[in-house]
């Protein structure tokens, strides 16, 4: 059964990824958190009794790595970042309901609650496994104090995350070739005794529920083909003292895995607001918990009386929201997900955002440089799908602004509104004609159709497109000519108009919370467009208003130059350091900083039998076309003259796939076999650098053809 649209009677909870407390913030964490925002606000727009919690994560080897860095405890290095955020939000527009933190009592109490019932549940059981260790400074080596290689596509991996390469989770022990990210020494290996949460009783019951889970079609598809196999079971216990201490007998040098207590923050931070506003206003079990089965009990579907919980999240972190956090719910009797929405991430010329590298854009320097959140916003939320990771340049930032907002959104009001006022002093007498009145409606429906596909670009652009229509409504129809020949006509043009305006802050006010906020007061609206319910967009404005400000600013060309040169200067640096320092990367690095975007050659040395196990040959691609829901891969069907091979490849959107049948390529074939997107790969199509250079024949060598 598929669930009623929004709005719904039961209370939703709309939740952001709760960022590490280890670090500023830049635009690409402002993505989702922005994300949240407009989703939350368009929901109780809709009507949707909505509940927008996070917290920052005080645990985990992320913020005690950091923290020793700096020579300070981990709880006051994570209390500090943690404060600065919650200052941080708000300024970019991003209102929480409540933002708590994992470390404190609520979220300890109830992740011990959780870890119990679990247990109750003979959900957890005590394994022997060999975790990395540092020999030099005798010490385990739990999650980042770990670098090495991923076991499952061979990218370099830190801890327990390849982040750079398949996105997968890692166990501790399962990362290959692994140093110690404190000595840089090859780590060893000692048995410890860890708990471990048996995903294995949950396999069917993930099955179902990603079957019915909502939100982006990458948040469905990557998980798929982990459940299909064997289902690992996760360990949750660490050898550290920061965290939240493992609440099982005799185990009080354990604590919880960060990703135990992380996501038990939903919860925790929902609850704090329920008891903050009463649970007459929002009831934290009513959303959470309500019909669900007991603890560890089937759930076949989702109870007619569940809430509606949306997990909006970064892409890197799909497996911990669509895999382990569901089955964590259902071991301890809680509801599950409706929707994951998975985004992409910010770049920067094409590449990831560097933290260590102070390759990004920083949330305070865009504050500083004195634009409005609101900008930051629309950019965000309107470029490129939701799943696309998307490049920030200061010049597309211009073009959006400068197009859409102040040609078309601020123009539309500002010459609707003066018009209005100094011929009407606020809203004519006349009334509305049917034309304007289906429009809106139209608009009404399209931001009502993008919020239940989960597409805050198109929900938001609903606003836009009446804006358009407005100005081409007004250049249609003169008002400023028909004033003094036919003032009626002009009345009900300008009424129009003015209806338009109310309609479009209505439905913008998620996405430009502060404009339309602004737009509101000068339409002599009373209270606050943050109130006011869709329908708003078809009542009667209000009467009489004064003399309209521009919303919006144009952003010059000279700004953006100048904005330029300060980035340019920016990524040299970075660069620059990054030359000098052996600093292990922190985030999500790449290897772009090698002389002249060159990697230097291996030293290591192969054999000429090692090279001959290599099973390379020619072939020829029969077909290419792309693969449905990953913005990346392609599907080939290549003739190796021995045989046909389907091999998946990453070359989506850096080939023409319809040129390539008939082109003769090189493919390594006997690579083991893999399952990408549910396309199983068969081999490997060579090819060099970013832009994937096919590799070819200068002959006319045949298809099947060995490389040697
Ligand atoms: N603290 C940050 C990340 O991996 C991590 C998210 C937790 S969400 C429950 O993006
Ligand atoms: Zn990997």
């Amino acid at each position: 059964m598929s669930r009623d649209d929004y709005p719904t009677d039961q209370p939703a909870v709309v939740t952001c990824g709760l960022p590490y407390a280890n670090g500023d913030l830049h635009i690409g964490h402002l993505r989702t958190y922005v994300s949240g925002d407009v989703l939350a606000r368009s929901l109780r727009t809709l009507g949707q009794r909505t509940a927008f919690v996070s917290g920052s994560d005080m645990h985990g080897t992320p913020v005690a790595v950091n923290a020793e860095r700096e020579g300070v405890t981990p709880e006051e290095f994570a209390l500090e970042w943690h404060e600065k955020y919650e200052a941080t939000f708000p300024e970019f527009g991003v209102e929480f309901d409540n933002y708590g933190h994992t470390h404190d009592e609520t979220n300890a109490e109830l992740t011990r609650e959780f870890v119990r019932e679990w247990i109750e549940g003979d959900h957890v059981y005590e394994k022997e496994i060999q975790v990395a260790w540092d020999p030099e400074v005798d010490q385990p080596l739990p999650d980042r104090f770990v670098e090495g290689t991923c076991p499952y596509c061979g990218a370099k991996a830190r801890g327990d995350e390849c982040d750079e390469g398949c996105q997968r989770h890692l166990e501790p022990g399962e990362i290959e070739n692994p140093t110690s990210t404190i000595t840089g020494n090859p780590a060893e290996y000692r048995s410890r005794e860890h708990e471990f949460l048996r995903l294995s009783d949950f396999q069917e019951y993930l099955k179902g529920f990603l079957g019915r889970l909502e939100g982006t079609d990458n948040a469905r598809n990557q998980p798929r083909e982990w459940i299909e196999g064997e289902l690992q079971d996760l360990c949750i216990t660490r050898d550290m003292d920061w965290g939240i201490d493992y609440p099982g007998e005799g185990k009080e040098d354990l604590v919880l895995y960060v990703w135990v207590d992380a996501p038990i923050e939903y919860v925790s931070s929902t609850k704090q607001y329920s008891e903050r506003v009463g649970s007459d206003e929002f009831d934290w079990e009513a959303a959470w918990r309500e019909g669900a089965p007991g603890p560890g009990e089937p759930m076949d579907e989702t109870p007619a009386d569940a809430g509606e919980i949306v997990h909006i999240i970064g892409r890197d972190i799909i497996q911990h929201h669509t895999v382990f956090w569901p089955a964590m719910l259902r071991a301890a009797g809680y509801n599950e997900p409706r929707a994951v929405m998975a985004s992409g991430f910010v770049n920067l010329r094409g590449k990831a955002f560097s933290t260590s590298r102070n390759r990004a854009i920083w949330a305070d320097d865009y504050l500083e440089e004195g634009f409005e959140p609101d900008l930051l916003r629309y950019y965000l939320v309107t470029t490129g799908g939701f799943q696309q990771d998307i490049d920030f340049s200061w010049g597309r930032f211009q073009e959006r602004v400068n197009g859409e907002l102040v040609g078309n959104f601020g123009n539309f009001v500002y010459r609707s509104l003066l018009f209005a006022y100094r011929n009407f002093e606020g809203t004519p007498e006349a009334d509305p004609s049917e034309e304007v009145l289906e429009e809106i409606d139209q608009a009404m429906e399209a931001f009502r159709a993008g919020l239940n596909d989960y597409s805050l670009r198109e929900a938001s652009q609903a606003g836009i497109v009446l804006s358009r229509f407005g100005n081409e409504y007004i250049q249609r129809h003169e008002p400023w000519k028909l004033v003094e020949e036919e003032p009626e006509r002009a009345a009900r043009v300008i009424r129009d108009c003015v209806q338009l305006a109310k309609a479009a802050a209505v439905l913008l006010s998620p996405v430009l919370p502060n404009s339309c906020e602004r737009l509101w007061e000068q339409l002599g609206e009373e209270g606050s467009v943050h109130d006011a319910p869709l329908a708003a967009c078809l009542e009667d404005p209000s009467g009489a208003f004064g003399e309209p400000e521009a919303l919006f600013e144009k952003i010059e060309d000279d700004r953006v130059e100048e904005l330029d040169e300060k980035l340019e200067e920016r990524v040299q640096a970075a660069s620059a350091a990054a030359d000098d320092t052996a600093e292990s990367e922190q985030e999500e690095s790449e290897d772009e900083d090698a002389p002249e975007g060159l990697e230097p050659l291996s030293d290591e040395r192969i054999g000429f039998e090692e090279f001959q196990e290599l099973d390379v040959r020619i072939g020829e691609v029969l077909t290419a076309e792309g693969i449905d829901d990953a913005d990346e891969l392609a599907r080939l069907e290549v003739d190796l003259g021995v045989e046909t091979r389907q091999i998946v490849a990453g070359i989506k959107r850096l080939h023409d796939l319809d040129a390539l049948p008939g082109t003769r390529v090189v493919i390594l074939a006997n690579l083991e076999p893999a399952t990408l997107f549910g396309v199983e790969s068969n081999g490997m199509l060579l090819a060099a650098g970013e832009d994937a250079d096919l590799l070819t024949t200068l002959g006319d060598s045949e298809p099947g053809t060995k490389v040697r």
